[in-house]
């Protein structure tokens, strides 16, 4: 599935200029680099809250309209970040949802621009939206690649969450120096979720470096689970919608 998402995006990123409507030319809103890596350094479990209106595994989840409601909603409840959809075809999200979040009065943590990075123009682009934030996904790219965006992301004052799946992806996040990394519970080609996968990997990392449980993550022992095994943070978009409990965990 991600090879599909991938070419789809390699395509669409030479010739759609559509891409970038609803954002501003300029970004309206000041950058404020480290905003991200600050909001995940705290002594409890971060929950960065995701506000995407459908996936490939589950369909449609809501209507992209919600959107900013659902983004306050994460913010008021106490959410240290929001993760927003830039992603239209497979996850109803668009630069103009994640540039009508990053610049509201109400939202006022970080907010993250997430989508599948192939070309430097999309770190371009989550710049001008206000976020302050963006996620690139080692998995997605060549070495010469990921470094170039890496690279691209940082000069503009953007936070860098970088994705990781395996030992190896960890061992490529670290060369080009991430100082926030991910690790998916999702396998992005299967869609299976392995918890066990964080907390295997989480060893890998350095003191310095702030980590991020990412994906299907859906009950309060989870949270437990990923906060011993020594998170910085979670990262939740599907079971928020649904769990009261979770919710209520967020309250805390
Ligand atoms: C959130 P979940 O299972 O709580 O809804 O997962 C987030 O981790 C997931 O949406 C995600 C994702 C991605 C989506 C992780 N990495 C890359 C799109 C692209």
């Amino acid at each position: 599935y991600l090879d599909e998402i991938l070419v789809h995006k390699r395509a669409v990123w030479h010739n759609d200029t559509a891409l970038t409507a609803g954002v501003p030319q300029r970004r309206p809103v000041p950058v404020r680099p480290g905003a991200l890596r600050e909001a995940l350094r705290k002594d409890t479990v971060t929950v960065i809250a995701e506000v995407k209106p459908k996936s490939p595994s589950k369909g449609a989840l809501w209507s992209a309209e919600r959107g900013l409601a659902l983004a306050r909603d994460y913010a008021a409840f106490g959410a240290g970040a929001i993760s927003v959809l830039a992603d239209d075809r497979f996850f109803g999200g668009s630069p103009a949802l994640v540039s009508q979040i990053a610049t509201d009065e109400q939202v006022t943590v970080p907010v993250m621009y997430k989508d599948f990075l192939v070309d430097p123009r999309q770190a371009e682009l989550a710049a001008r939206s206000g976020a302050d934030a963006v996620l690139i996904i080692v998995r997605a790219l060549d070495d010469a690649g990921f470094r170039e965006l890496f690279q691209t992301a940082t000069e503009l004052g953007l936070d860098v969450l970088v994705e990781t799946f395996t030992e190896e992806e960890i061992g490529r996040a670290l060369e080009v120096g991430a100082r926030i990394v991910g690790i998916n519970n999702r396998d992005l080609r299967t869609f299976q979720v392995d918890l066990e996968n964080s907390v295997r990997l989480r060893r890998l990392l350095p003191e310095e470096v702030v980590t991020v449980s990412e994906s299907g993550i859906g009950s309060a022992d989870d949270v437990k689970l990923l906060a011993e095994a020594g998170f910085d943070a979670i990262l939740v978009g599907e079971t928020l919608l649904a769990s009261a409990d979770l919710a209520q965990t967020l309250g805390e």
